[in-house]
């Protein structure tokens, strides 16, 4: 019912929506972007995977074309240079776990937390997006659950020898999502999108993704909420 109200009260090309939305399009479309070279370069440290992993970097490049006619549908342009600097921390982050060869922190980084947060934001964008990109996004976040899954199932073969790097690149990048997500809360609030919906899936989703690895709950409860200040 809540969600019914919100949705009409929506005017999907009023100024004020299409200014938030000219930041959150520009967000997922960077986003995906980033995703589709994470996916290259993982391939590159994880040789064994690499078709697979090939064929998720396939997926993400047709995500951004989506959300890019998601754009200009709405008659919006979006603002790249904002997005770049919204995921400067996270890509820092994985360009320097990358050269060091530590495919644990990249799979974190990318598998499970950015995946997390977007099936989060995706999920919670559904029901108040316009027509045209609430059908481009449920095609889209089908999809994330398997990119998602990929990260799971390699992570809990090796997850042992992965646990002590896991709570590391947890510790570094976790606080940085929040940050993000901070950035976001006013532009969301505009779409439609409740910040502490977006925080109670995100934590859905991360830590069923811990427990998945083979975390316990205890565990879970320390790092999937780690660097959450609100
Ligand atoms: O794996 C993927 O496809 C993820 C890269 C895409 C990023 C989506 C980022 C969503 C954050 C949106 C925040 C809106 C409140
Ligand atoms: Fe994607
Ligand atoms: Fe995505
Ligand atoms: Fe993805």
């Amino acid at each position: 019912m809540q969600q019914l109200v919100e949705q009409t009260e929506l005017d999907y090309q009023s100024e004020t929506y299409k200014d938030a939305y000219s930041r959150i399009n520009a967000i997922v479309i960077e986003g995906e972007q980033e995703a589709h070279e994470n996916y290259i370069t993982l391939g590159d440290l994880l040789p064994e995977s690499k078709d697979e992993l090939i064929q998720l970097s396939k997926m993400e490049n047709r995500h951004k074309k989506g959300f890019e006619a998601c754009g200009r549908n709405l008659k919006v342009t979006p603002d790249i240079q904002f997005a770049k600097e919204f995921f400067s921390g996270l890509h820092e982050n994985f360009q320097i776990a990358a050269k060091e060869g530590k495919v644990v922190t990249c799979l974190l980084i990318q598998s499970l937390i950015i995946e997390c947060f977007a099936i989060a934001a995706y999920n919670i964008y559904i029901p108040v997006a316009d027509d045209f990109a609430r059908k481009i996004t449920e095609g889209v976040v089908k999809e994330e659950y398997s990119h998602l899954n990929f990260g799971e199932v390699w992570l809990q073969a090796n997850f042992e020898a992965s646990k002590a790097e896991l709570e590391d690149a947890n510790r570094q990048n976790l606080p940085i999502v929040w940050q993000m997500l901070n950035q976001v809360t006013d532009d969301a609030k505009i779409l439609g999108m409740e910040k502490d919906a977006l925080v109670e899936d995100f934590m859905i989703q991360y830590g069923e993704a811990l427990s998945n690895i083979g975390f316990t709950t205890r565990d879970i409860m320390r790092l999937s909420a780690y660097g959450l200040a609100t």
